[in-house]
């Protein structure tokens, strides 16, 4: 297929993201993204600010700042991380846009007329003082199972279960104890989809085998019908009888991803909707947010007749741990972008990431010493050594001009070999979205290179030294294509170094990319390394 979207799990606006979101979901999808469209797959990375439900509401109120203004900072803030980490969304919208408001109502409504949604009567807490319902993360109390304090009525997030019952409730506006109230929500028929979903989920053979056996477990022991409405002000209004109610946040969020693509295709003069039901769909997301992901929205498009077709890939990934603990904003046990841009280039952290990142739901795990020792040893002392060697020897030995092979050597058709054949490696393996071994295979490749280059000693200018500079240089650019997905602030400076002009598009291309003749840059280096403290 030449066309694909891309989207990633849609960024909460209420705080800092962290190299756990990073890691999990937005690189892999960035790095994704880059490499269909040097494969010539017309691919749009898409992505917004999930900007509605309880816990933003919250912080705005105890902030004491309007929703809106609250955020479209964060959102702000989230934009400039990203761009300093050169992951690029070709369009970034938010699920407050007009836009989507539309786009749920109108699902919602065509759900209701199919009679997927039904109303039913629930009891709430609700706050005599404050006059309100207090759905989810309004009320905190004691943990029915851990007996851990001060804990989300939806969620305890000492031991992970989320209470049937919190003891001794609590408002979190007023502290006072609300009371029981009887009210009106809309449910989603979930389980009436059990069927469906498990016919996807066995039909689809590119969603991830791991994740899918759990999800058909989860089918299994019974789908419960989904509440997807809330009595707050700050969300997307239900469009029908008078409520005063506004969609559960993972109702509207999901549905951006379409909207979103739709907006920005039609913006573009393309018919969206023809363009999405025709193209690859990716949803990228880390592991805590399967149930939404293989459940929640595929039942949707499928309760609206698939008029959007279903993901074809949710590459799932685990978290992200520090020192092998859990992160956690709370206990500062996090890095943030910003911390760690003031010290290190963003290359360095893409790098890193990738590498230890499988295309699994394990977790993975950022260790300080790990990093540095990475970064010292392979990026720099195989890959960035290699090529600065060839362009320093290009530039003192041959006045930087491109020498002419003669006829290859064994050694030179060995060496070709091996790159032709890692390269295969390498397609397949990101054809299956092993990113972290396509770059290994890059590694591969680089590590062979620094061997040939060794032993050919092309610096004592003998017989078959200039097949060896040749051959070197070809190597290198071939390697800048490759690496262009995963560092592409590096990728293009070893290009510029190359003197390749600029608008050469970085495509794959036969083994011989540069011509004898052609005169490089001088080279500087690409790297510094990372001095032990
Ligand atoms: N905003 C963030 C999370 O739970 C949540 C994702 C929405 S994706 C539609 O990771
Ligand atoms: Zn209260």
């Amino acid at each position: 297929m030449n066309r694909a979207i891309i989207t990633s799990a849609l960024p909460y606006s209420n705080g800092e993201i962290h190299i756990g979101h990073i890691a999990s979901t937005y690189l892999p999808a960035d790095v994704t993204t880059r490499f269909l469209k040097q494969r010539g797959v017309e691919a749009y990375y898409i992505c917004a600010s999930d900007d509605f439900g309880t816990p933003i509401l919250i912080k705005s109120e105890q902030e004491n700042k309007n929703p809106k203004e609250y955020v479209e900072y964060w959102r702000k803030c989230h934009v400039d991380d990203f761009k300093s980490l050169d992951i690029k969304f070709d369009f970034f919208d938010q699920t407050s846009s007009n836009e989507n408001k539309k786009f749920v109502q109108y699902v919602f409504t065509k759900l209701y007329n199919l009679n997927h949604i039904y109303k039913s009567k629930i009891v709430q807490f609700y706050c005599n003082f404050d006059k309100k319902f207090l759905p989810d993360r309004y009320v905190v109390g004691e943990c029915p199972y851990c007996k851990a304090n001060d804990q989300y009525s939806d969620l305890c997030e000492q031991c992970g279960r989320i209470p049937k019952s919190i003891i001794n409730p609590k408002c979190i506006i007023c502290k006072k104890t609300p009371i029981k109230k009887e009210t009106e929500h809309y449910f989603f028929k979930l389980n009436k989809f059990s069927s469906k979903l498990s016919t996807w989920l066995k039909n689809n053979t590119k969603l991830q085998a791991d994740v899918k056996k759990y999800v058909q477990n989860w089918i299994k022991n019974g789908l419960i019908d989904w509440d997807v409405t809330r009595n707050i002000t700050w969300g997307i209004p239900v469009p029908i009888d008078n409520l005063d109610q506004v969609f559960y946040g993972w109702f509207d969020n999901h549905l951006a991803y379409i909207s979103s693509s739709i907006k920005f295709l039609n913006g573009k003069g393309l018919n969206g909707k023809k363009f999405w039901n025709s193209a690859n769909i990716y949803h990228f997301i880390g592991k805590d947010i399967i149930y939404h992901h293989y459940l929640f929205l595929p039942a949707i498009r499928l309760g609206i007749n698939e008029e959007y077709k279903l993901p074809d890939y949710i590459p799932t990934r685990g978290h992200l741990k520090l020192h092998n603990k859990k992160l956690s904003k709370s206990r500062n046990w996090y890095i943030s972008i910003k911390q760690f841009l003031a010290e290190y280039p963003a290359d360095y952290l893409r790098f890193y990431l990738i590498l230890i990142s499988q295309y699994s739901q394990t977790d993975l795990n950022f260790s300080w010493e790990e990093f540095i020792t990475i970064i010292n040893s392979e990026l720099i002392g195989n890959l960035g050594n290699f090529i600065n060697r060839v362009l320093k020897l290009t530039d003192s030995k041959y006045f930087k001009k491109v020498p002419s092979p003669e006829k290859l050597d064994e050694q030179d058709n060995d060496i070709i070999n091996k790159i032709i054949k890692t390269k295969k490696n390498f397609d397949s393996t990101m054809d299956q979205n092993n990113l972290d071994r396509g770059l290994k295979c890059i590694l591969k490749i680089s590590g062979y290179l620094n061997k040939y280059f060794q032993h050919k000693e092309p610096w004592k200018k003998e017989a078959n030294s200039d097949n060896c500079i040749f051959i070197s240089l070809n190597a290198v650019a071939n390697i800048s294509i490759m690496l262009y997905p995963f560092l592409p602030t590096t990728s293009k400076r070893i290009w510029m170094q190359l003197g390749i002009d600029e608008n050469i598009k970085m495509q794959y291309n036969e083994i011989n990319i540069i011509t004898p003749g052609h005169v490089i840059k001088t080279p500087q280096p690409l790297f510094a390394k990372i001095e032990q403290s």
